[in-house]
């Protein structure tokens, strides 16, 4: 089987620092999860900011700083979000494009997110594609609802986007399809042809989710910002989620990618030597 991509999202816009200590919330502590992250067989990190004292931000700077500290910690595929954040722009969303990071994500479709909606209407698809497609930032489509992936259709017959993707099968957000083997299936039945996928359970599906993407041959996210625990009650650090996967992905008979195998897995350029 294909070597396994293992995605870690070490920091999202939900969780708080008062949830955990083990959140990396500046480009120090990214940098310092990447290092930690490779070693435990990591590939890509998804990057969210925050400010020193624990705000999200969009802020290009903070994400230049924390892009910065992370490839001199690491040659992990950096992925940064486009989502941001509930109420943040789509234009301070799409911002951080301009940086040229290696990948970023593009959610397809609005969704409920709890109580409220994390908004995607065509036309901040179509924004953030643009700017994409401007500063060649290879998209990951973030697919929370089965509806979103006939929306990457509709953008693909629109001539913004070209299959295949690398996809990433969000399961259990509240007011997304939920984390069952039943749904990633039907999910994959319907990918456009040599479609690379990944899942990122939310909470305590992460590990289940990611158990069904080794098994089936797809890829894996994990990280605290999909879910804060290594088993009930017990607050994980993130390269410790990372190396279970590998761990068991190993123990499955299922070797796992380096950075640069996953560039290749994904048609990304090598990285240049520094
Ligand atoms: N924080 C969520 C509203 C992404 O990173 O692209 C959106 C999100 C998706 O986290
Ligand atoms: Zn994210």
């Amino acid at each position: 089987m294909e070597p396994l991509i293992i995605t870690c999202a070490p920091v999202g816009a939900e969780v708080t620092p008062d949830q955990t200590p083990y959140l990396p919330y500046t480009p120090a502590k990214l940098a310092e999860t990447a290092k930690a992250v490779r070693e435990a067989g990591g590939s890509i990190i998804h990057v969210h900011c925050r400010t020193d004292d624990g705000a999200n931000t969009h802020d290009v700077e903070r994400f230049r700083q924390a892009y910065d500290a992370i490839r001199s910690a690491s040659d992990l595929i950096v992925q940064f979000s486009t989502g941001g954040a509930i109420g943040m722009t789509p234009e301070e969303r799409a911002s951080v494009l301009q940086l040229r990071p290696e990948m970023a994500t593009l959610t397809c479709g609005s969704v409920n997110f709890g109580d409220d909606i994390f908004e995607n209407s065509f036309p901040i698809m179509r924004g953030i594609l643009a700017k994409m497609h401007q500063y060649a930032v290879r998209p990951e489509l973030e697919i929370f609802d089965k509806g979103h992936l006939a929306n990457a259709r509709r953008l693909a017959k629109e001539g913004l986007l070209k299959f295949p993707q690398h996809v990433d099968f969000v399961l259990g957000v509240p007011g997304g399809m939920e984390a069952t083997v039943a749904n990633l299936c039907d999910l994959i039945d319907d990918l456009p042809e040599g479609c690379t996928w990944s899942v990122a359970g939310i909470g305590r599906q992460q590990l289940p989710m990611a158990l069904a993407a080794i098994a089936m041959g797809g890829h894996v996210r994990v990280g605290l910002e999909d879910n804060l625990y290594y088993s009930k009650g017990r607050l994980a650090r993130n390269e410790e989620l990372v190396s279970r996967v590998a761990r068991i992905a190993q123990e499955a008979g299922r070797p796992v990618a380096t950075p640069d195998e996953a560039r290749e897995i994904l048609g990304l350029k090598k990285l240049a030597a520094a």
